[in-house]
């Protein structure tokens, strides 16, 4: 393929025998297969290394124009985590007591979850995903971003696998509404606050639900 701009260099691309890689799917499926959001959180501490390398895998998530439109807000401070808890459970006290329909109550019953989120002071680390729906450049110009929403999706994807493949656990707190945070953490006004997720390791009687995950049939439609 010719391309115009000179700035192009050959791909870096290992090949794997047909053996290796069913190998390779079956272990990264079964590695994933094992994950399970966690709610319940000991406080023993995690190394920042750790943390600073899960952030830097999720980077590397494709995003529209290679805008790479994330900031992810990593919060160890005590003091900074206890004011995220208590306006998220603020909020959340709102949502479980009238915000949300009655069907989605009855939808999260299974999972035992109500306005009290004591992981967030918890966890030794709270990361705070932020999609960037512009930004700014040296001159204060706004220059557009593409498909942001999709590309921080992908990365926080990104991120829960880089968590779960440390040995860490996280669940995807969705605050609602969630401008608090931006205002807690003194976020420009291009940045939009998109997902919480508390890292750390599971309390040893931590206790998950009993959940089923849809099968290929469910997920997947195949035109041969
Ligand atoms: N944001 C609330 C409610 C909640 C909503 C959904 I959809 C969930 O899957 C789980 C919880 C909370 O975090 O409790």
């Amino acid at each position: 393929m010719a391309h115009s701009n000179a700035g192009f260099q050959p791909l870096q691309y290992t090949e794997y025998t047909p053996e290796e890689m069913l190998n390779r799917a079956r272990s990264f499926y079964a590695q994933h297969e094992s994950r399970r959001t966690v709610r319940e959180f000991s406080d023993r501490p995690v190394d920042r290394e750790i943390i600073e390398l899960i952030i830097k895998t999720a980077s590397t998530a494709p995003s529209g124009a290679n805008k790479q439109p994330w900031n992810f807000g990593v919060i160890s401070s005590p003091e900074i985590k206890a004011k995220i808890r208590e306006a998220a459970e603020k909020e959340e006290f709102e949502n479980y007591h009238g915000r949300m329909s009655e069907d989605w109550l009855d939808d999260l019953k299974k999972f035992g979850t109500d306005w009290h989120k004591p992981f967030i002071t918890t966890a030794p680390y709270i990361i705070v995903a932020f999609k960037k729906a512009y930004d700014l450049n040296a001159a204060g110009e706004k220059e557009k971003n593409y498909y942001v929403t999709e590309s921080a999706g992908l990365a926080c994807g990104m991120l829960i696998s880089a968590i779960h493949n440390a040995g860490l656990v996280t669940v995807t707190h969705t605050p609602s509404p969630m401008n608090f945070l931006s205002e807690v953490l003194g976020r420009p006004a291009n940045e939009r606050a998109f997902l919480l997720l508390p890292v750390g390791y599971p309390a040893e009687d931590a206790q998950v639900p009993v959940i089923e995950r849809k099968g290929l049939g469910a997920v997947s439609s195949w035109y041969e």
